[in-house]
């Protein structure tokens, strides 16, 4: 299988959050997101996308689902075609059939994960030869390899890999910085999984930060984690410092806002 562009993106879709984002899930409570400061953090995700290239379409908002600013959670998108994932999540699982029809508008192939088997989008890392499934309490074993079977209709290769204890997605701790690196929690990349790629680990207390997002020319980073944003410009990124500090409060980082391809 050919090595393929894994940052060029010309299109994203966003969708706005709900007011009810406030009482979106999360591991830990350490308080509620204010919904202005969200909406804020959204627009400003949107603008940075805009001035790195990217065409954006921003869906409306959704009360029914708290989550569903997470948009990469229900669907994953490439050049080739769309899947329609399972996530989950209870609460979040009809977020599928509301991005469906958006999809289908959008690509000419759209698969669908069959059930009984579940996976988020949030468990799926894009590399230039394989498509890593984190195992995950969102991602089960039995839709990672029906996913597996739906990436090969695509000319995909999957490959199942576990995501550490107590994390939520697999990308949560990771994020492609270009063709052959990652930027990683030391707690995943200990785990030997990104053999043969290039690793970059967070600095110790900026975890959070792993779950960046390059983006053409640049790599968007939490706000809150100036050492790593360092780290990254000492190697010759161009960092882009975005705030995520009310998303945060509901376990999001930067990939979740958007489903992004190349497509144009
Ligand atoms: C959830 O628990 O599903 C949301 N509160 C956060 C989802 C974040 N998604 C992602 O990082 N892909």
């Amino acid at each position: 299988m050919s090595t393929r562009p894994v940052f060029a993106f010309d299109n994203a879709i966003l969708r706005r959050p709900a007011r009810s984002v406030v009482g979106g899930l999360r591991a830990v409570d350490i308080g509620a997101p204010h919904y202005e400061v969200v909406f804020a953090e959204h627009e400003a995700y949107a603008a940075a996308l805009r001035a790195a290239g990217v065409a954006v379409e921003v869906l409306p908002a959704l009360e029914a689902f708290p989550d569903s600013i997470f948009v990469e959670d229900p669907a994953l998108v490439f050049p080739e075609g769309a899947i329609l994932l399972r996530p989950g999540a209870t609460s979040r699982f009809g977020e599928t059939a509301e991005i469906a029809p958006v999809l289908r508008r959008r690509f000419a192939r759209v698969l669908e994960l069959p059930a009984p088997g579940f996976a988020d989008g949030g468990d799926v890392l894009v590399t230039p030869d394989t498509v890593m499934i984190g195992l995950s309490d969102r991602t089960d074993r039995v839709g990672a390899q029906a996913l597996i079977a739906l990436l090969a209709d695509l000319g995909r290769k999957g490959v199942i890999v576990t995501t550490p204890p107590g994390v939520l997605h697999f990308k949560s701790d990771c994020s492609l910085l270009d063709e052959e690196t990652v930027l990683s929690t030391r707690r995943l990349s200990d785990s030997g999984v990104f053999a043969g790629l290039r690793v970059i680990n967070t600095p110790d207390g900026e975890e959070g930060a792993a779950n960046a997002l390059r983006i053409n020319d640049r790599v968007f980073l939490g706000a809150a984690f100036p050492r790593t944003a360092d780290l990254l410009s000492k190697a010759g990124y161009e960092v882009v410092p975005l705030a995520t500090a009310e998303i945060a409060k509901v376990d999001a980082g930067l990939s979740c806002m958007s489903l992004r391809w190349h497509g144009a």
